[in-house]
């Protein structure tokens, strides 16, 4: 069936007020730009002319600008999920303009699937090459690809001839059957390859292809600071001797690390230790330190859901293709993030909290338990399942006037149940085998920042009976001080004893 060439507008007049739509992409790499760009400009027409024209969203992570900026400041977006880390689309989720679901990643297709979060009628999907039997090569992310392929009514392509059609090969696509029929994923070792290099779609789904040659949106990262360099280096410690005392094999085991400046620096340190042998990735987002130590030889083989690399990065594995292509394999998000995987292949898996309480809880999302920040992303998927599970943070924020600890988390992703180390500048605490008292004492006494100590030793000193002294009356102290004085630091507890 040939397929049909159309404008970007042509594209989005196929995009109706109410509809769900999903798009391709995992974090901006592999996200379409030019289509999202002319729905938002259809939203503001629409709204000048006053009508409603709002979407559902179905996304694989974050998004570029051009999808969730364009389409937030357009007000078009009427309910989205999973992550986002777009500063126009958290304004309008926390003004509650736009509703917001927070899911794990890795169960988003199956949700769809399932019929659990509506219809999807449109798929958007960025393509390095579509055939006309209806087979679609993804570009550097994939994301829910392969289900909103499915099951959506009609499919737009945008071809993107930034990425080159030679990546054939760098991605394997797999779509678990549903229960009661679901079986096994058989991936035993991240370069497992149990899919086909392709999305295969029914063509006659696809109402046409809007060729682009859109600059991937990547983003940079900021120089590595005293903090975040310290914070990598007790990682990599940490693992080294964990690996001494034989609770890591000596092979090592594949690595999951989250986003941002921290993760780029603790894989840089991991692979400046020459105590870890060089070792596998088996992680959603691939960021720039993977690739570099991947031309050292430091890391051997990275599977994810994304390339979440600079330009820079990617232009030098486009122009490797060589080098990289049996390195590196992308798949869709249910697969790379799949907690079956995680838990058989004991991944180490590192992601950053946002602020931790003294016992080991985490809250990776709300900023003072009201305010979204981006989401829970994958680090349930991975906290829960993998072999050891650590949570990175610099142990304050804003200049010191915010503890990233706190007496009780004020909202809760990950329990203590789950986190099993917490590393900042500071040093580590491991929490393995510990009851709540000692999981504080171990938190104060290695990861606190020395403003905090006092206080904090102070608040678990308070004579609070049961097997964790929490004092309901005083534990978000700390947040009600930064919201009335703006620093943590100016805490009082002698207003809270009897
Ligand atoms: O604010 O940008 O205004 O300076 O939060 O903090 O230290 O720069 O760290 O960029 O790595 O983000 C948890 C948000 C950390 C992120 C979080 C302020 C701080 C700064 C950012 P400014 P940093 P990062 C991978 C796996 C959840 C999901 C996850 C995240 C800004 O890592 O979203 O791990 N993780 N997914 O000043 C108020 C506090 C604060 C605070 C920091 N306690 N209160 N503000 N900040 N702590 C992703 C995917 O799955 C795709």
């Amino acid at each position: 069936m040939a397929l049909k060439f159309i404008t970007a507008e042509e594209a989005a007049s196929y995009v109706n007020h109410d509809d769900n739509v999903g798009f391709s992409g995992f974090t901006p790499a592999g996200c379409p730009k030019a289509v999202p760009v002319a729905i938002a400009h259809r939203a503001k027409e629409e709204h000048a002319k006053g009508n409603p024209f709002q979407i559902g969203m179905f996304t694989g992570a974050s998004t570029g600008d051009k999808l969730d900026g364009e389409l937030a400041r357009a007000n078009a977006v009427k309910f989205r999920t999973p992550y986002q880390s777009s500063k126009d689309l958290r304004t309008s989720l926390n003004a509650r303009e736009a509703h917001y679901f927070d899911l794990h990643l890795s169960e988003l297709a199956q949700s769809l699937r399932y019929g659990f979060l509506g219809k999807v009628d449109v798929a958007i999907i960025e393509a390095a090459d579509v055939t006309e039997d209806g087979e679609i090569i993804p570009t550097s992310g994939v994301g829910i690809t392969p289900t909103i392929c499915r099951l959506a009514d009609r499919i737009i392509i945008e071809l993107n001839k930034k990425h080159p059609k030679e990546i054939r090969g760098m991605h394997d696509i797999y779509e678990p059957l549903d229960p009661p029929c679901r079986r096994e994923i058989p991936i035993y070792t991240p370069s497992d390859r149990i899919g086909t290099p392709y999305v295969k779609v029914d063509p006659s789904k696809i109402v046409g292809v809007v060729v682009t040659e859109e600059e991937n949106e990547g983003g940079s990262f900021s120089p590595l600071d005293d903090v975040t360099m310290a914070i990598g280096e007790n990682v990599a410690n940490f693992l080294v001797n964990e690996m001494a005392a034989g609770r890591l094999p000596k092979e090592f085991v594949p690595l999951q690390s989250g986003v941002g400046n921290v993760a780029n620096a603790v894989l840089g340190c991991m692979g400046a230790n020459p105590g870890i042998p060089a070792f596998n990735v088996y992680t959603e987002v691939i960021q720039d330190a993977v690739i570099a130590l991947m031309k050292e030889g430091r890391v051997k083989f990275a599977s994810g859901c994304s390339l979440t690399v600079s330009n820079d990065a990617l232009a030098d594995i486009y122009s490797n293709l060589d080098f990289f292509k049996d390195k590196l394999l992308l798949r869709p998000q249910e697969i790379s993030n799949n907690p079956e995987v995680a838990r058989r292949l004991g991944l180490v898996a590192i992601n950053t909290a946002l602020e931790a309480d003294i016992f080991g809880n985490i809250n990776s999302t709300h900023v003072s338990g009201t305010r979204m920040m981006n989401g829970i992303g994958g680090s349930g998927d991975f906290t829960r399942s993998a072999m050891l599970s650590i949570f990175t943070t610099p142990s304050t924020a804003k200049g010191g006037k915010i503890s990233a600890f706190v007496p009780m988390v004020s909202h809760m992703d990950h329990s203590e149940h789950s986190v099993k180390v917490i590393i900042t500048e500071y040093g580590v605490a491991d929490l393995r085998g510990k009851s709540p008292i000692q999981r504080a004492q171990a938190i104060i006494d290695n990861c606190v920042h020395p403003d905090y100590k006092p206080l904090l030793t102070e608040y678990l000193n308070m004579g609070v009976k049961g097997h964790t002294p929490q004092n309901l009356e005083a534990c978000f102290a700390f947040h009600k001080e930064l919201a009335t004085s703006g620093d943590m630091r100016n805490v009082d507890w002698s207003k809270y004893k009897a």
